[in-house]
């Protein structure tokens, strides 16, 4: 397949290929900073990119990836918004020998359907914000509450795994209440009404973990129009390390990010070039990094140096 699919490329230099890239949407920070970086570096490598935005849809996806195999792209990018219902889709790329990279989430299909996935290490963020709270309340009671990202995403999955790996062996910290707040500011500020509502107006609750940034922002809110104090009344906590949590970092109401890099494209495309030159096939999973920043890495100097990259 390995020889076949380099044919495919045939002498196409980089500025020859064409790559269809199957966007979930923009529901959130982080997401439109990982489209632009995608248009942007497509364009540095005179990468010819047929974009589609399936506004959260699976089957606006399947649709894109079928359009995209009947125009005979080179080479397909996937952010999968759920992990389930692919194997139809990429046994058809299969068969058309189009290689398939799945961008910052996982399928739950055999991996001999997709070239390479490149994403962080979900169930690690999740570990890594649980650990971080575990060490924050060190041992005093904590009911936590908990806004999950897109119902059946693999990081929705993996960043609760994680998190609640953490709080094992701390019986102190309780998730006492968790619901989708779907990766959005809307949504996250919406839930997390209904949480304070439930939890007499949010007197005990401790803490927030939000599976992104952009809930964490609404959740906050939610939570300063409850007349309570994001950030030391609440703790929160998330992931993404969009600007927007460093600017309410710096104003003590978010406590905790780890960062998601939006740059997947980079390393998706690096492994592109590399197969069509000589057909070196990547390795399944390229991991991007993962790092804690808190209220202590001074905030407002990081919001400067992030807001201009396309958030
Ligand atoms: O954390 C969130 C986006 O798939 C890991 O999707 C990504 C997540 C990211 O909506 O902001």
């Amino acid at each position: 397949a390995t020889i076949l699919a380099a044919c495919t490329f045939g002498s196409a230099s980089a500025a020859d290929l064409v790559v269809g890239f199957s966007q979930i949407g923009s529901e959130s920070g982080w997401r439109a900073a990982e489209t632009t970086l995608t248009k942007q570096q497509a364009q540095e490598r005179g990468i010819d990119l047929k974009f589609a935005d399936a506004q959260q849809k699976q089957e606006n996806q399947i649709k894109a990836l079928r359009s995209f195999i009947a125009q005979g792209v080179n080479a397909i990018l996937l952010a999968p918004v759920v992990a389930t219902g692919w194997d139809e889709v990429l046994q058809e790329a299969k068969d058309a020998e189009i290689p398939v990279i799945l961008l910052d989430r996982t399928v739950d299909a055999s991996d001999d359907l997709y070239m390479t996935a490149v994403t962080s290490d979900l169930v690690h963020e999740g570990n890594v914000a649980g650990k971080w709270l575990a060490d924050t309340v060190a041992g005093k009671p904590c009911n936590i509450v908990e806004l999950q990202g897109t119902t059946g995403s693999s990081p929705a999955i993996d960043r609760k795994k994680g998190f609640e790996q953490a709080l094992s062996g701390h019986d102190n910290l309780k998730i006492v209440r968790s619901q989708t707040g779907d990766f959005t500011r809307t949504k996250g500020k919406e839930v997390m009404e209904s949480f304070l509502k439930a939890e007499d107006g949010g007197k005990n609750i401790c803490a927030l973990y939000a599976h992104n940034d952009d809930m964490a922002v609404g959740a906050i809110q939610a939570i300063k129009e409850a007349g309570l104090k994001p950030g030391t009344d609440i703790l929160v906590v998330s992931i993404d390390a969009v600007p927007d949590i460093f600017q309410a970092m710096a104003a003590g109401e978010a406590n905790a990010t780890v960062e998601l890099t939006p740059n997947m494209a980079g390393p998706a495309f690096d492994a592109l070039a590399a197969f069509q030159k000589d057909g070196t096939m990547p390795p399944k999973w390229i991991q991007t990094e993962s790092k804690l920043y808190t209220q202590a890495d001074d905030p407002m100097k990081i919001y400067e140096a992030k807001k201009g990259l396309g958030y």
